[in-house]
């Protein structure tokens, strides 16, 4: 399974992703051509839609204190709901489908997801910290939401502007 991700402003990032009912192998498939994917883009969360698959299932590899960011801590996500969220938290945010820009957006601090894992198995998760902040950024994308949709006009204008100039930049020969 080859994957690209697919980068701001194309379309597909606005598509409503869909619950997964069948953990087959073809779930696995994706799962597992996302992970080196969003590793090799020095990625920590990535969702579905990002590779062109609208289906609700991301995944999140959080480096730890010492910068490590190991397999084992890989969390994979399918069908999430938020049930219940606490305090307000404001992190500078990026995004794979959005390179080189970064901008503050706040964030519920605490959160309970249910989900269920690759096997179909429900899952509850109580988080804070950046965990917490990269669920609520991928679960955005599940609704066809990315973190520049959540700026305030003159930030989302100032966006438009620099992030066409980059683009221009990248293409030059
Ligand atoms: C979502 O974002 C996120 O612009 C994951 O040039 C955002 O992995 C989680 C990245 C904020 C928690 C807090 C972005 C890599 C990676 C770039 C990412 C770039 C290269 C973004
Ligand atoms: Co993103």
């Amino acid at each position: 399974m080859q994957l690209t991700i697919v980068e701001y402003p194309d379309k597909r990032l606005k598509e409503k992703s869909v619950k997964i009912e069948k953990f087959d192998k073809e779930l696995h498939d994706l799962l597992d051509a996302m992970y080196p994917i969003m590793i090799n883009s020095n990625g920590i969360g990535l969702a579905a839609i990002q590779v062109a698959y609208a289906k609700e299932v991301l995944i999140l590899n959080i480096p730890s204190e010492d910068g490590e960011q190991t397999k084992e801590t890989l969390l994979e996500i399918i069908n999430p709901i938020i049930t219940s969220k606490n305090g307000v938290t404001t992190y500078q945010e990026g995004c794979l489908s959005v390179p080189g820009f970064y901008e503050d957006i706040d964030r519920h601090e605490t959160i309970t997801i249910n989900y269920q894992d690759r096997d179909g198995n429900t899952k509850t998760l109580t988080t804070d910290g950046l965990l917490s902040i990269a669920i609520q950024h991928e679960m955005d994308h599940l609704n066809g939401v990315l973190f520049i949709d959540k700026l305030s006009y003159s930030r989302r204008k100032k966006f438009e502007k620099e992030y066409k100039r980059a683009q221009k930049e990248k293409k030059r020969p």
